[in-house]
């Protein structure tokens, strides 16, 4: 997939404000500050598309960026972090879920886990989730740089292992919004995902 154009549509802070019409979505989901807005960032091959923030927790809403005028990435709020209040977490937390449980346009999840570390309990469970409802998803490993080159093959082999029994789980990709590492393969499967998606 090649991204032409790619400009910001809109936040939605709950389901009513999603756009009405039925273009196809591709959701990017993982905890706060494990590179998400980067991820979109480095896709589109612009530098401050997505706001990627010093501040975790920031991104609130479901920030909609219409691409190539036919498709639209969604960058979810960041679940998991802990100084934000419990109340508010909550809530987000069943905003993330009614939008994916209900988005019948939501062709594919980029679930990111943070290469340095296992993933967390929250990770597995959202990742367990998404195969029980059936939806298909890629694991993005992502800050790849941070990682000793050496330790990649174990780390990705561990990962492919972990990830296997899933049966919704499409692809584990290394990736980094510094090197570009990834950034053609993740284009590919979600280009290949959307071809699915239309026969499906
Ligand atoms: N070294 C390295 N740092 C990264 C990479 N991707 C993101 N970061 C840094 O990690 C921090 C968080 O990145 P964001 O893209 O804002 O993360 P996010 O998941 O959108 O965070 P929230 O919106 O708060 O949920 C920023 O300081 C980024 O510069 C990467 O591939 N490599
Ligand atoms: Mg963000």
């Amino acid at each position: 997939m090649r991204i032409a154009t790619a400009e910001f549509v809109l936040g939605a802070a709950n389901l009513r404000q999603l756009p009405k019409d039925d273009l196809r979505e591709i959701a990017f989901l993982g905890r706060s500050n494990v590179g998400k807005s980067s991820l979109v960032n480095k896709l589109c091959n612009r530098k401050a598309l997505a706001r990627p923030s010093n501040d975790p927790g920031k991104t609130r809403e479901l920030n909609y960026f219409l691409i190539n005028k036919e498709l639209y990435f969604v960058d979810l709020p960041g679940y998991g972090y802990a100084k934000v209040p419990e109340q508010i977490r909550s809530s987000w937390g069943k905003l993330i879920e009614q939008y994916l449980k209900s988005r019948r346009q939501l062709s594919v999840v980029l679930q990111l886990i943070d290469s340095r570390h296992e993933p967390t309990e929250l990770d597995m469970m959202m990742v367990g989730w998404l195969d029980y409802y059936e939806i298909p998803f890629i694991i993005v490993l992502t800050k790849s740089d941070k990682l000793p080159r050496s330790k990649m093959p174990n780390y990705l082999k561990a990962a492919r292992d972990t990830f296997a029994r899933f049966r919704y789980c499409k692809d584990v990709v290394p990736f980094s919004s510094i090197t570009g590492e990834g950034r053609s393969e993740v284009l590919a499967i979600i280009a290949e995902q959307l071809t699915a998606s239309t026969a499906a």
